[in-house]
């Protein structure tokens, strides 16, 4: 009976191992770094330059895509032009049992860009739960139009002024301005219905360089926010012309945890069979 209570304890060990082995501990600060007594998403941007720096920890469970590079003298970022002013670098993301984290380097600020006689706006951080075509939620992380903090959609059926930092289910979407830019699309939320508000501890667009046009994007984003449980998701990121956008899938841990669990109900039941035999 002893050998069945330590395998038994072996696989409920293996099974937590599993729940969290894929979440890294994110520190929601405005920055990627790893600080001493202070866990994060283990990227030191202090010695990077203006493009091509590396932005994968190589974390297992931290999902990555960067595209951090500004074209020769023209400054193509794709499907747009503009520089680092415009270059979205890269989207991470990840879970714990509690949240989905997400962070995003950019070199387009939060209160957007004048641009001649236009101003663009920073886009909402899109979700489309499932990675199934569908865009379903939006993250607000900015309130401004045209420089001015007063952004106003159709909420539940009126106009009414959009929350920072609020988090809705979008029924429309606001296209990107720039009509040969239709692949950075979704841009803002045009109509929807607030699921709640993520705390303001949990969210920052700051400045992350004193040289270069760079701002990190920080939030952890309560799983209980979200209609439905979900095992993929796709985030997205751009600005109102869609010079560059960003996109990442991200996986939750569970499938992992029901396999290693399975795995462990298997050795179990192997036990079991042995000591009959034995018996
Ligand atoms: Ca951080
Ligand atoms: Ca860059
Ligand atoms: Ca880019
Ligand atoms: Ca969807």
């Amino acid at each position: 009976m002893r050998r069945f209570w330590t395998l038994f304890w072996v696989v409920v060990f293996l099974w937590g191992l599993a729940a969290g082995a894929s979440a890294i501990t994110i520190t929601v600060d405005g920055n990627l770094f790893v600080e001493e007594g202070e866990p994060d998403w283990g990227v030191d941007t202090s010695s990077f330059g203006e493009n091509d720096n590396n932005w994968d920890p190589g974390v297992p469970g931290v999902f990555v895509w960067q595209e951090d590079e500004v074209g020769e003298n023209d400054g193509f970022v794709d499907p747009g032009y503009g520089g680092q002013n415009y270059d979205v670098e890269a989207v991470l993301a990840t879970f714990d049992a509690n949240y989905l984290y997400v962070a995003i380097a950019t070199g387009f600020p939060q209160i957007g860009r004048e641009y001649g006689s236009d101003w663009y706006d920073a886009g909402d951080i899109a979700f489309d739960v499932g990675a199934d075509g569908s865009w379903d939620y939006a993250l607000v992380i900015s309130t401004y139009v045209d420089g001015n903090d007063n952004r106003e959609a159709e909420i539940d059926n009126s106009i009414q002024e959009v929350e920072l930092r609020g988090f809705y289910k979008v029924f429309s979407w606001q296209g990107v301005s720039v009509s040969d830019h239709s692949v950075s699309n979704p841009f803002r939320m045009k109509s929807g219905t607030q699921k709640g508000t993520v705390d303001e501890s949990k969210f920052y667009y700051v400045a992350d360089d004193p040289d270069l046009p760079r701002y990190i994007i920080e939030a952890a984003i309560p799983l209980s926010l979200f209609d439905e449980p979900f095992t993929s998701i796709k985030i997205h990121w751009t600005m109102e012309c869609g010079n560059d956008y960003g996109e990442v899938v991200a996986h939750t841990p569970e499938p992992a945890s029901i396999l290693l669990a399975g795995a462990g109900l298997f050795a179990v039941s192997m036990f079991l069979r042995r000591r009959r035999r034995e018996g």
